[in-house]
């Protein structure tokens, strides 16, 4: 019953402004932002989440198939393995790919027939190049021409798009790293198997300070206005109902 008492003021905080928010929910890897997710679906029925497409990463394949000549033999490209196991050759392409694919479900319509008030997003545009491009190119496995390659595009991309790929909220999931790499253990992607904690730590910090900075070390304009929520997420939200409960408090508040 409390849940439900929870819910109705989460949706109902933004049900009443009558405009669709789109929100980013933002963290450390395996700190659960899918769970959150779910979390914030079960509990506010009619918000959107569009999960990040990962599985995509896994599976790439060519649109051109049928006329490379290869058709059902042409090879699928595990490009989430690619980029762990060879980072310097490969973190360029990934970040290309990952941000096409993040743009597009930022863009994708609404189911037919509903209009969520809110729709929320695992990870955006913005921290595949505040989060990820830049700390391969901060370790260096983005060289500088392809860092300032990418740059452009995702600056003329996001810009075109405009207010379609903007976020009117940014929930973060902050937890230790310590914690994340447990999380991450326990799940056992197997492309995730050489992560070390200070590559962890190292994202953790970088998006300790995007959100701090992001008034003076962002390029677009309405990131830097963008609200925040930070939740603790070093609790055990996943199982804890006294914590799914006040995260979901916290997020009615927010909006
Ligand atoms: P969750 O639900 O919080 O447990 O989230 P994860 O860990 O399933 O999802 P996420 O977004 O942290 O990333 C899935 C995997 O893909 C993970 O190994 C990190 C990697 N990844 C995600 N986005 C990027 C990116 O833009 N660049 C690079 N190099 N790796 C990325």
């Amino acid at each position: 019953a409390a849940r439900a008492g929870h819910t109705a003021s989460a949706e109902g905080k933004v049900a009443g402004t009558g405009q669709l928010k789109r929100v980013s929910v933002e963290g450390n890897i395996a700190v659960g932002k899918s769970t959150f997710a779910r979390l914030l679906q079960d509990a506010a029925r009619g918000w959107e989440v569009v999960p990040e497409p990962v599985s995509k990463w896994q599976n790439v394949v060519a649109d051109d198939a049928q006329f490379d000549g290869l058709g059902a033999q042409s090879p699928v490209s595990n490009l989430l393995q690619l980029m762990y196991e060879d980072p310097a050759r490969w973190a360029y392409t990934f970040q290309t790919f990952s941000c096409t694919s993040r743009l597009s479900t930022q863009l994708r319509p609404p189911p037919p027939g509903r209009s969520p008030p809110v729709r929320v997003y695992e990870r955006s545009v913005y921290s595949d190049r505040y989060i990820f491009a830049l700390t391969m190119f901060e370790l260096g496995f983005i060289n500088a021409a392809e860092w300032a390659v990418y740059q452009n595009w995702h600056s003329f991309l996001v810009e075109q798009f405009g207010p379609r790929v903007q976020l009117e909220g940014i929930i973060y999931l902050r937890a230790p790293p310590e914690i994340c790499m447990k999380r991450l253990h326990k799940r056992g992607r197997k492309e995730e198997k050489d992560i070390d904690l200070a590559y962890l730590q190292k994202l953790h910090a970088q998006h300790e300070k995007w959100l701090k900075d992001r008034k003076t070390r962002v390029h677009f304009e309405h990131l830097k206005r963008v609200p925040v929520l930070v939740l603790d997420a070093g609790l055990a939200f996943d199982r804890d109902a006294e914590v799914q409960r006040r995260f979901i408090e916290q997020v009615g508040t927010f909006f």
